[in-house]
């Protein structure tokens, strides 16, 4: 027999076998944050096999809150792995279509994904600030969510804020609502900028197109919980389909100015041993800098996404 993938192998592992093992539902709680999105999920021990009921709680509170905060957790990779594997597939982009740690010999990211500074640890983030953004928004199928977690946290800085996206479309005026609700928005591959120093915020039409293009819904609604929110990054070089280049520059910065506001935003100061599960869909993700001397090491598991509509 050839060897296990690790998923295979974490699953495999996964101590199934023993009903007793399986964490009882009774005893999860999920409480929302004090904050425009998210909830705290407490009574959970990710590394054990999980009752059917606990996963669709679960999944139903990602819906009603966008994002799931899990505190206290020790897991290995295979562990980590394991829990994230209820929630759906593991995201593969197309191979010729480079994303945060795509390797070269295979033209895809690890199933775990470090997200550090560290030496030895891939150190594919850096320690600088990352604006607001959703994983992965260039490709066909975006990812569909993703869980992080934290192994080891810089004394200073590097928190992670989350936005909601279906507040921010939801306080849009009417006027704006009509005028974006059938635009569709290419965003361009950073990763093919990478190194170069430049970073456009919009194509305008007398730029070279860089990459292949996949045009997305500007206002994407959620495939299970039917949410609409505003699909678009604060600093992704994108470009509004059938616009000239003023009108389609003017409305994208107004649009940025607009959802990236504090009142939409949580902020979440990371401590050892938890896993943040974000809803990609209908939520953008930024981070603050933090020392290069001060050590960060999450570990990321992205899933699987449809084609946006
Ligand atoms: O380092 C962080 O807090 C977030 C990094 C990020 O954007 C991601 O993992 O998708
Ligand atoms: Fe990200």
């Amino acid at each position: 027999m050839s060897a296990l993938t690790q998923l295979s192998f974490s699953i495999e592992n996964s101590p199934r076998w023993h009903q007793s093992n399986i964490q009882q539902v009774d005893g999860v709680t999920i409480t929302p944050l004090n904050a425009p999105l998210g909830a705290v999920v407490t009574g959970l021990d990710a590394a054990l096999p999980q009752h059917a009921q606990t996963i669709l709680k679960l999944k139903q509170a990602l819906h009603d809150n966008l994002i799931l905060v899990f505190k206290q957790q020790s897991l290995t990779d295979e562990q980590f792995l394991a829990f994230t594997s209820y929630f759906g597939a593991i995201f593969k982009p197309p191979v010729d279509i480079p994303v945060l740690a795509t390797q070269k010999d295979s033209g895809l990211p690890p199933d775990v994904i470090p997200v550090s500074n560290a030496v030895g640890e891939g150190d594919y983030t850096g320690h600088g600030e990352l604006t607001p953004h959703s994983d992965h928004h260039w490709t066909p199928q975006p990812s569909s969510g993703s869980l992080l977690y934290a192994l080891e946290v810089p004394r200073d800085g590097g928190a992670t804020s989350w936005y909601n996206t279906v507040q921010a479309y939801a306080d849009l005026d009417a006027e704006t609502k009509q005028e974006i609700q059938n635009l569709q928005l290419i965003t361009y591959n950073p990763f093919l900028r990478f190194g170069t120093g430049v970073h456009p915020k919009y194509r305008f039409s007398n730029q070279e197109i860089l990459g292949a293009a996949f045009p997305h819904p500007l206002v994407r609604t959620h495939p299970e919980s039917g949410k609409q929110g505003l699909y678009l990054d604060s600093h992704t070089e994108v470009e509004v389909v059938g616009y000239d280049d003023q009108k389609g520059s003017t409305l994208i910065e107004r649009l940025r100015q607009h959802i990236t506001q504090d009142k939409y935003r949580y902020e979440h100061q990371w401590e050892v041993g938890d896993i943040v599960y974000w809803d990609n869909q209908v939520t953008l993700h930024s981070r603050t800098a933090f020392p290069a001397e001060q050590r960060r090491l999450l570990k990321r598991v992205s899933l699987a996404g449809g084609r946006p509509f």
